[in-house]
């Protein structure tokens, strides 16, 4: 590569310079002048101003790893929940007060053009915005690395409620224009579907070799889109690669010869589908094999791209494992492991062995549950049809690796059969975690708990078979967003006391421990809560016309609305509450006044879901309504709970609810983010509530429930919820007056399906667990009556709490799984 051409200088780091580029945008780029710029206008032009503070370091960034060719890490993930962008980019780029005066000198609020961008919500829950977390990391730590995935036209859907009832509403995010993003049509990527393979002969006569090739029935075009992925104040821009789908170019043609428009438009339309929406998660079969589509899409298009572009053109691909770690993030990308092999033994002509050598070094997993349900599985006649060269190597693959089986086991065909790739019942069908894992260099779970329950339950098999392929990497969340970002005052606060370093060192925040018992540092702790509260009650003022009392406990539950997470013992608790006042049996002086926040999207087809959503929503209008109840009690449910909300949301929070099933949540990400803003922790022994508690002390954390193996022992019993309905007077009471239409306007029927459940199954254990947590919760109470003793504790959370970095999450990653190479700020 010769010498680059000398970049155009960034703009000037100055107020002046600042409002020379603006004007610059709006003019040039938006076509229009201050007097007559709408808001959105405005908030392009700034959008684009700020990136280019930040394009030379991306494009010196990207240059560099190219002449490098460092190790490096490809993140491969279906979803990244990113959040707004300008505010990072903002921080990222040193341009926070530059921008603000400057704008302010043209008349404009920053604050109000922030309000104008709409989030990429390109992720469902926790897996995205993990993803979204990391990449963040990397960046900041000068880590070549690039993020995959898909640009879905519709992320999330927008939820709405109507009588209390979840209605989805599609998220038109690219309607106002995405500045953020740089489409590059000439770096399209064809990706086949369907068809089938044939055997033919390669060469002549002693050279002559059999092959196998795969000729696609039809063809999309995978077209990329870069984002920049600014690293904190390092001088780094990493990249992005969302890919969004067209149609074939020969198929327009195919329009003017046949003048066959009806079928021209539904071709075109069947291209452009796959990656038209965001699939929720625990969803329905239906659109399954879209959902592989997507899927596929999304790996070929970047295994294709990683080796064209990234990659010098006489690239020897026996080295690909010196040069890239691909990361699968959960199951979504795993069918990539064929797809590198259809591409090194059909198209670069290696040989089988060789072949596998090389895929198997360049792939790890990480597994994101312990639900056997969310481990994905492909009928074989689904994945046959769309993708017949690939389902071909997986037997190969299973083939080869059940013969190791065998031979290791003496032929134990129980054993076989459990470790298969290809399961036999109820239909046949492609275990994609069972391929993961044989692939993969390295499998881990994502919190230490998990990681144990997978080594000992979910692939007990493979550990015991590979014991040094498992490993555990604790999760972690980006400080630079959910805590220098989302809570200005705490992070001022911090600063003041231990110096700026802790942004990108989070270990440091240890230094703010001996302030826990400073009486004037916990005062001023508590008024940025207070602050921090207010902000919220402006927000959802705003935003949901809900009002709510800033003076009261704010016990917060958010997260994806899914049985195991257990919002239904939270509501369990209001609807008791409710019960104990209105009944007379505690006065409402003798409770501490609390404001009960949920916020929680419903995947479309989880029926019972959404009929809990139901329920909170009528619960919290009976508890509203009432004029003693609500003078202490109160629930809030903000719709289309999202990164924004919660960026304001955590920072506000007392109490953390963490309330899964022992043994059921993975890791979960929200649990960090609230402790780290200095709320407490009332949770169950799960996921990384587990090191939560081991680091902040059980001082300051409410436990509660059964432990893992308590729960899994009293399943294998034989569970009886209904034994506790019987037993538990609180319990009945509270879920005769769900039964009785207490929240229902008197219809019976209306939460019948949700009591039944309760009582009849309980798959979760909430009857099992729920005098346990009203004891808690009466903790709780006690605790927050002392506002001392309570910010001494939300401070030692916030200092004990540095583990939970993304940072920390990425140098083991880097450590344990990638060993890429770091290189120096720029
Ligand atoms: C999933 C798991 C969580 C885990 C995240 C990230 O998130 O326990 O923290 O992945 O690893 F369930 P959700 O999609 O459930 O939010």
């Amino acid at each position: 590569m010769t010498e680059p051409t000398p970049l155009i200088a960034t703009p000037e780091h100055t107020v002046e310079g600042f409002v020379r580029e603006y004007l610059r945008e709006l003019n040039f780029a938006q076509g229009t002048i201050l007097e007559r710029a709408s808001v959105n206008d405005h908030y392009l032009a700034l959008a684009r101003t700020v990136r280019h503070y930040l394009m030379a370091r991306w494009i010196t960034t990207t240059t560099e790893h190219y002449r490098r060719q460092p190790k490096a890490v490809a993140y491969l993930s279906a979803e990244y929940l990113l959040g707004r962008q300008l505010d990072n980019a903002l921080v990222a780029a040193d341009l926070e007060d530059i921008a603000a005066e400057a704008l302010a000198s043209l008349g404009i609020d920053l604050a109000d053009l922030r309000e104008a961008e709409v989030e990429p919500g390109l992720g469902n829950g926790g897996l995205g915005r993990l993803a979204a977390c990391f990449i963040d990391s990397l960046a900041t730590m000068s880590v070549p690395a690039i993020g995959y995935g898909i640009r879905y036209e519709y992320g999330i859907f927008r939820q709405t409620f109507v009588d209390g009832r979840q209605v989805e509403k599609p998220d038109e995010w690219l309607v106002g224009g995405a500045p953020w993003e740089f489409a590059h049509p000439e770096h399209e990527v064809t990706v086949g579907f369907g068809g089938h393979t044939e055997r033919y002969v390669d060469g002549e006569g002693d050279d002559a070799v059999e092959r196998t090739r795969w000729v696609p029935g039809w063809k999309v075009l995978g077209v990329p889109y870069n984002y920049m992925v600014p690293g904190y104040r390092n001088g780094r821009v990493n990249t992005l690669r969302l890919w969004s789908s067209r149609a074939t170019h020969a198929f327009d043609l195919k329009i003017f010869n046949h003048g066959d428009y009806a079928e021209a438009v539904r071709s075109r339309t069947f291209a452009e589908n796959i990656s038209k929406v965001l699939y929720p998660e625990d969803s329905t079969p239906q659109g399954k094999e879209l959902r592989l589509q997507q899927q596929y899409f999304f790996v070929a298009c970047s295994l294709r791209d990683f080796i064209n572009q990234l990659l010098p053109e006489d690239f020897d691909l026996h080295d690909l494992p010196e040069r890239i770690c691909f990361q699968l993030n959960d199951t979504h990308p795993v069918i990539a492991v064929p797809e590198l092999m259809r591409i090194l033994v059909d198209e670069e002509g290696f040989d089988w062995d060789e072949a596998w050598e090389v895929t198997r070094r360049c792939f790890a997993y990480t597994c994101h549950t312990l639900l056997p349900e969310a481990l994905e599985v492909w009928p074989v006649d689904v994945l046959g049809r769309l993708l017949p060269r690939h389902l071909e190597i997986i037997y190969r693959i299973n083939d080869e690796f059940l013969a190791r089986v065998r031979e290791h086991s003496g032929d134990d065909e129980l054993l076989v059969r459990r470790m298969s790739i290809i399961a036999e019942h109820p239909a046949r069908s492609v275990r994609m975690a069972h391929l993961a894992t044989v692939a993969a260099t390295k499998v881990n779970g994502v919190a230490e708990l998990h990681s144990q329950l997978l080594r000992d339950k979910v692939l007990a098999d493979f550990a015991r078979f590979w014991p040094e392929k498992f490993t555990n990497v604790t999760n972690g969340v980006t400080p630079r967003r959910f805590v220098r970002l989302a809570n200005p005052g705490l992070s001022g606060l911090i600063t003041e006391a231990i110096g700026e370093g802790w942004v990108t060192d989070l270990d440091r925040l240890r230094d703010l421990e001996p302030l826990a018992d400073d009486a004037e540092f916990r005062r001023r702790f508590r008024e940025v809560k207070d602050a921090n509260k207010h902000r919220l009650v402006d927000l959802l003022a705003r935003r949901d016309g809900i009002e709510i009392d800033p003076g009261t406990m704010l016990d917060v539950m958010v997260k994806r609305l899914h049985e195991y997470k257990r919002q239904t013992l939270k509501i369990l608790h209001v609807i008791t509450l409710y019960d104990r006042i209105v009944s007379g049996e505690v006065a409402v002086e003798d409770l501490v006044p609390r404001t009960v926040v949920f916020g929680a999207k419903a995947a479309p087809g989880y029926v019972m879901a959404k009929e809990i959503i139901a329920l909170i929503n009528h619960v919290g209008a009976v508890v509203g309504a009432h004029p003693e109840v609500s003078k202490v009690l109160r629930v809030a449910f903000p719709a289309n709970y999202n990164v924004t909300v919660a960026e304001t949301l955590v920072p506000a929070a007392d109490l953390s609810e963490q309330i899964s099933l022992a043994g059921k949540e993975a890791s979960g990400t929200g649990n960090m983010k609230f402790a780290l803003n200095g709320a407490l922790t009332i949770g169950t022994d799960d996921g990384a509530n587990v090191e939560i508690r081991q680091l902040v002390g059980d001082d300051h954390f409410f436990l509660f429930g059964l432990t893992e193996p308590e729960a899994a022992a009293m399943q294998e019993a034989g569970y009886r919820p209904s034994s506790y309905y019987e037993k538990n007077r609180s319990l009945r009471r509270a879920l005769d007056l769900v039964a009785h239409g207490e929240f229902s306007g008197g219809n019976r029927s209306t939460f019948e399906p949700v009591v039944s459940n309760l009582l009849g199954e309980d798959r979760f254990m909430v009857l099992a667990d729920f005098q346990s947590y009203l004891d808690a919760q009466e903790r709780v109470e006690a605790a927050y009556r002392d506002p001392d003793a309570w910010s001494r504790s939300a401070v030692l959370n916030v200092a004990r709490s540095g583990f939970f970095s993304s940072d920390r999450s990425m140098r083991d990653y880097m450590d344990r799984i990638w060993h890429a190479e770091v290189l120096p700020p720029l």
